[in-house]
């Protein structure tokens, strides 16, 4: 039977796929954790408030709920991190390791850490990033992504745990904020659209970034979970992209719904972040090995987000 415990399941990203792994494996079967209160999303699980730095504390609710799969979402993202770089090196390389170092202990079936295009740096070829190439991150999150891409196929060759790993674009969903990345002006900026205020951008307006809706990155999560393993070659993280816009182009695509919507453009520290990360990824070996295909276009998205964010908003 699989178990399976989220590290982070009030998170952005936690918070959908907590309950996107719900409908495949059966509420019952999951557990929920975070080390901040449970998300309102989620309010139906078994919830472990745990500290995935303390690595007593992640084995003992391991072998609690007899879990057989961990998805460990816990992170310090690129724009946060900078505030506070060795902090935010050992969160996301510490509890890394912990998961890694019980699921060796403990065989469990299979493991799921996202990477980030962030492991990507200034020397990477920007466009249509390929697979293998150069990478010289020179944030503190994508130094540690990197390395951690690094430890999870080092896990995979040495001691055989089965961890996969996906280097997400920006997400994009309308039901639970991001925390700290430079990504986040594209949801923050339906929020401000739909409240009927001028949305003011921290990146320059010709930025261009790999970014995905949020029911294409759990549907790849999962796809890639439910990969056969000799399917899954790449064992340090798959690329993989959807669309790729600019600001102005997602004001535009706002704007055919909302003609009213107004966005201007103050870039801050995050504008040298972006610059350092591609702008469109090739995925073409996610499609190849394990199927991987989107569905979202900008549009479709901005339609989508523009129809259920608002009850949530009130
Ligand atoms: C961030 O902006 O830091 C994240 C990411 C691209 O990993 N959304």
């Amino acid at each position: 039977m699989t178990r399976v415990l989220i590290i982070g399941a009030s998170g952005q990203l936690g918070s959908e796929l907590t309950i996107a792994l719900g409908e495949v494996f059966g509420n019952e079967n999951i557990i929920a954790s975070d080390i901040s209160s449970p998300h309102a999303n989620i309010a139906g699980f078994t919830f472990e408030k745990l500290d995935v730095m303390n690595a007593a504390q992640l084995k003992e609710v391991v072998e609690k709920h007899s879990i057989t799969q961990i998805y460990h979402l816990a992170a310090i993202l690129s724009a946060k991190g900078e505030s506070n770089p060795q902090w935010a090196w050992n969160l996301n390389m510490t509890s890394l390791l912990n998961v890694l170092e019980l699921a060796k202990e403990k065989k469990l079936d299979k493991i799921y850490w996202p990477s980030s295009i962030a492991v990507f740096g200034p020397n990477t070829p920007l466009d249509n990033t390929p697979q293998f190439c150069e990478k010289d991150p020179n944030t503190v999150y994508g130094i540690s992504k990197l390395a951690g891409e690094r430890w999870c196929e080092y896990y995979f060759d040495k001691y055989g745990v089965d961890v996969r790993s996906i280097r997400y674009p920006g997400l994009i969903g309308y039901k639970s904020l991001p925390g700290g990345g430079t990504t986040d002006y594209a949801v923050d900026i339906y929020h401000k659209a739909l409240k009927g205020e001028k949305f003011t951008c921290f990146l320059k307006e010709d930025t261009a970034l790999p970014m995905m809706y949020m029911s294409d990155a759990i549907k790849a999560t999962i796809d890639l979970m439910q990969a056969p393993a000799e399917q899954v070659k790449v064992r340090s993280s798959y690329n993989l992209s959807a669309i790729s816009f600019t600001p102005k182009e997602m004001a535009a695509s706002i704007q055919k719904q909302m003609p009213e919507f107004e966005i201007d453009y103050a870039p801050d520290f995050r504008q040298a972040i972006a610059d350092s990360w591609p702008n469109t990824i090739d995925d073409s070996q996610a499609r190849e090995d394990w199927g991987w295909k989107h569905d979202f276009s900008l549009d479709a998205m901005t339609e989508d987000i523009l129809k259920n964010l608002p009850p949530l908003l009130d």
